[in-house]
Parts: C-alpha cells; structure tokens; sequence
C-alpha cells in the first residue's frame, strides 16, 4: 500500500505519528500540494476530498481523511492496546474529545492559518477576518484542554489515545500562529512535553519514521 502525502503538514503528521505507535511501515509519495499537485483530475481521481493524506491499497481502493486511514489500520492490525480505546466508556470518551480537539481545535486552526496567511488563495476565497476571528476561537479553546490535563494524564482520560495524536498535531501547529500554551497553563505544557518525550512523536519529529 502507498500513503500519498506531505510529511511536515498536520493532517500527514497525524496519520504519521499513529502509525509510528502501531510500528507500521508504508511506502510514501510526496504530493506537492503547495503547488496544486493536488488539484490535479489524476490526484482527485484517488482523494475523494482532494487533499492529503491518501492511502492507496494494494488492490486500489483509496482512503481519505487522516482519522479513516487511522481506523483501517487499527481494524486491520487490531493491537492489544487501541489508540480508539478499549473498554465501552474509553472508545466514547476517545471518541469525544477526538471530535472536541478536531472541530474546536485542529480544523479552526486551519481556518486561522489559511485565511491569514493566504497560502492557498489561488483555490480559495480567503477571509482575513474569519482568519482572526478563528485564532481567538483557537486561545479561547485551550482553557478546556487545560482544565481536562489537570484531572487526567492525558486528553480522553488515563491513556493515551488519537485524541492526544489531534491535540499534540494542533498545539504544535498553531505556533505557525503565534499561539503557544499560557506560562499558567501547567497542564497544557507538561502534556506537551510528555507528548514529546514518545519515541513515535520524536521519530516523526525528527523524520526518521519509516
Ligand atoms: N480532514 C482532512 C484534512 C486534510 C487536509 O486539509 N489536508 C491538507 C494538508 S494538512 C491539504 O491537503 N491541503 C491542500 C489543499 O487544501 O489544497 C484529514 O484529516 O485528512
């Protein structure tokens, strides 16, 4: 199977860093989406949304969206210890807050990052307003990882699941935006670096993931 994609973007960064925990090797294609590679009939004839990641199977059926190809390769690769969760009330706290940082967090960034910077305004109508207005969204919203990292170890609860994968994707990502974690977010911080400190974040960090 191959994973069309561009390593240091946040969507890539996701589906990088879960399979770096499952230990799962892929053959990886570069689309050079800042230059509209993208935007191509060939790439939207594999990416139903037209973006990366993709992962093409070995019998051709393609998957997009970052949390999709994740699932494929938990159900196929089934592990002991599920980045989705376990128990009933583990895959729906995993569930919820997956939701929670992706709608409130990771996409609002993407919002922000977009629409003040322009960068795809050759496909876009670009918004400066809705730009601002979305990186104050994104400050309002981290009180509520805040208050979650003070009464847990990390983001759905006592593991660490994909939500912690979103949230670790986003925190890292809006400093493109100059938005960094409060000095009296504690929590916020020491999650951070706990992140940090995995040796499957560190190997993606650092480009070493196969
Ligand atoms: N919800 C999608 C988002 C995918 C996405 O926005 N990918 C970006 C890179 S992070 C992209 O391909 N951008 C190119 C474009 O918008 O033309 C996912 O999770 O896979």
């Amino acid at each position: 199977m191959t994973l069309y994609e561009l390593a240091p973007t946040p969507s890539a960064r996701r589906v990088n860093i879960f399979l770096a925990e499952l230990g799962v090797s892929v053959d990886r294609v570069n689309v050079d989406i800042r230059g509209g590679e993208n935007l191509t009939d060939e790439f939207k004839a594999i990416s139903i949304n037209g973006r990366i990641p993709v992962l093409k199977l070995d019998d051709g059926q393609t998957l997009c969206e970052s949390v999709a190809i994740c699932r494929y390769f938990d159900e196929l690769l089934k592990p002991v210890n599920s980045l989705f969760g376990n128990s009933p009330i583990e895959k729906a706290n995993v569930e919820m807050w997956q939701r929670i940082c992706e709608l409130q967090g990771l996409f609002i960034g993407f919002q922000a990052f977009r629409n003040i910077t322009k960068i795809y305004e050759d496909r876009e109508n670009c918004i400066e307003a809705w730009g601002e207005e979305s990186k104050q969204r994104l400050i309002d919203f981290l009180p509520t990882l805040e208050t979650q990292l003070s009464q847990h170890e990390y983001i759905a609860g006592n593991t660490f699941s994909i939500a912690d994968i979103t949230a670790y994707v986003m925190v890292s990502f809006i400093q493109h935006l100059d938005i960094t974690p409060a000095p009296d977010q504690l929590h916020l911080q020491r999650w951070q670096q706990q992140i940090e400190q995995r040796v499957a974040v560190q190997s993606v960090n650092a480009g070493t993931n196969t």
